[in-house]
């Protein structure tokens, strides 16, 4: 038995994002393939996944990082065709040096340097002091340019968003324990969201893109990256995100 249908228009069960929103949201192809989605967090800096660039894990980064000058960074758009975007090239990839190939044994987190500053306003990781938006039961926003259901030939045409609950790190431990679905659950560097029914989620493509907490000034804020899950919508098997706001992965980027 495949996972539940995703519903249509999607991310899974999302929808289209207005043209002008979510700016910072980067659209990234590698060697002019499908590739990933990425949130721009400094003028020149933009956060995506480890595993960036991996369909299947066959192109899998090690941590030196790969050649820059096959990743096309994209910001500014909605289109994923990337039509009106602000186009960029990579000067620096640093993958973190605790991440490892394996899906949920590592800090699965990439920054990308522009070769130019962005003129696009970067979203602010959550602080510290704002751990409370992003508690267990909070709605968050994810979006990217990926496959609207996980057997989708092909993404979209328009970046999707959605909403969908944190999780607790239990609820997260219980849905991917010790080497089954996709990897395991380490609350030190990931963080889950998903309805327990399933049916809204990130999936393939959207891998590196935002989960977004809502400020107490009704600002975003960046507090994961998409990263893996067991399909996409599944009941019970909730998207998991690097944990940026907090820990091992909010030091990586902090340095
Ligand atoms: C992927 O393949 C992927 N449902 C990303 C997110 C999720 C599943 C797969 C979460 O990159």
């Amino acid at each position: 038995m495949l996972g539940a249908a995703a519903p249509a228009g999607a991310v899974v069960g999302g929808t289209p994002v207005p043209d002008g929103q979510l700016r910072y949201v980067a659209n990234i192809s590698i060697a002019g393939a499908f590739g990933c989605t990425g949130t721009l967090i400094a003028p020149d800096w933009v956060v995506t996944a480890g595993h960036c660039g991996s369909l299947t894990g066959s192109i899998v980064p090690t941590p030196i990082g790969m050649p820059a000058s096959t990743i096309d960074v994209k910001l500014a758009s909605v289109h994923t065709d990337g039509s009106g975007a602000e186009d960029h090239k990579v000067t620096q990839v640093i993958v973190d040096s605790d991440y490892l190939v394996t899906n949920g044994s590592g800090n699965d987190v990439t920054l990308l340097q522009l070769d130019h500053a962005s003129a696009v306003r970067p979203v602010l990781i959550a602080a510290v002091g704002e751990r409370a938006i992003w508690n267990a039961g909070r709605l968050a926003t994810i979006a990217g340019f990926g496959l609207a259901s996980e057997n989708a030939p092909q993404p979209p045409d328009t970046m999707q968003k959605a909403r969908v609950p944190i999780r607790s790190d239990a609820d997260c431990a219980a849905a991917y324990p010790d080497g089954l679905g996709g990897g395991s659950f380490d609350a030190k560097t990931m963080l889950c969201a998903g309805y327990p029914q399933g049916g809204t989620d990130t999936c393939q493509g959207d891998s590196g893109g935002p989960l977004l907490a809502k400020a107490l000034d009704g600002s975003l804020r960046l507090v994961g990256a998409t990263s893996f899950g067991d399909g996409c919508g599944r009941p019970g098997k909730p998207g998991v995100y690097a944990r940026v706001a907090e820990g091992p992965i909010r030091s990586f980027i902090a340095r």
